[in-house]
């Protein structure tokens, strides 16, 4: 492949004087062509407002698509054109621009109560998953569908996961992340996905990218088999 064309979707570098809608842009285009290609497209970030123009590629790409998102916060907060999208409101723009997409929140953790009253919405709390994640396996997760995963970093616990912005306590561990992906992956088929919030500046001895490694060439090849 000549090196203009490997670099379209290569690092879509955030260049700190641009707007943030060209750089939104270019994480569209960049996921466009590697759909185009018919190939499997990973991205990992950074912040998880990258996401959404992700996914809306996803869906231009995937008509009927659903979204499963781990994460530790439901990422609905306020959005419309004037805002500024990011990491807090993300999911709420997802919405936004895929009018029939559904989400599946996976492993929220909240203060009292349902963390999100959008229908739209499909949230299994961590506190459900640590109960009864057999339940879970079983009753809570979608099936045959075409799925497109986004992956919170914050999602895990920080004692095993510190590289990440926003750490909430009493997070997942990587036993049952495994579990419930590799359940996802083998019942659906997987077309995208994104792992987001890896800071790695803010980790311990490379612990979360290394655990984010593993766990990504496992769902790979899970992804791989149920094609
Ligand atoms: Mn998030």
């Amino acid at each position: 492949m000549p090196e203009c064309e490997r670099d379209e979707v290569g690092n879509v570098v955030n260049h700190l004087s641009e707007d943030p809608r060209e750089f939104y842009e270019r994480c569209h285009r960049a996921a466009l062509t590697i759909h185009n290609r018919k190939a499997f497209p990973v991205f990992i970030g950074g912040d998880h407002s990258i996401s959404a123009p992700l996914i809306r590629a996803c869906k231009e790409t995937h008509k009927h698509l659903t979204l499963i998102h781990f994460d530790a916060h439901t990422d609905l907060g306020e959005w419309d054109s004037s805002a500024t999208h990011h990491h807090g409101n993300v999911m709420s723009r997802v919405l936004h621009e895929n009018p029939e997409l559904k989400i599946h929140q996976i492993g929220i953790r909240g203060f009292a109560g349902a963390p999100s009253l959008n229908s739209r919405c499909h949230v299994v709390c961590q506190r459900e998953i640590d109960v009864d994640l057999n339940g879970v396996l079983s009753k809570s997760i979608p099936r045959d569908r075409t799925c497109y995963i986004s992956l919170d970093v914050d999602v895990l616990d920080p004692s095993f996961a510190p590289g990440t912005g926003t750490p909430v306590p009493m997070g997942m561990t990587p036993s049952t992340l495994f579990r419930l992906l590799e359940a996802i992956a083998r019942q659906n088929r997987i077309v995208g996905i994104d792992i987001v919030e890896l800071c790695p500046g803010l980790d311990r001895n490379d612990m979360t990218t290394s655990l984010i490694f593993h766990l990504l060439m496992c769902l790979l090849g899970w992804a791989h088999e149920s094609r």
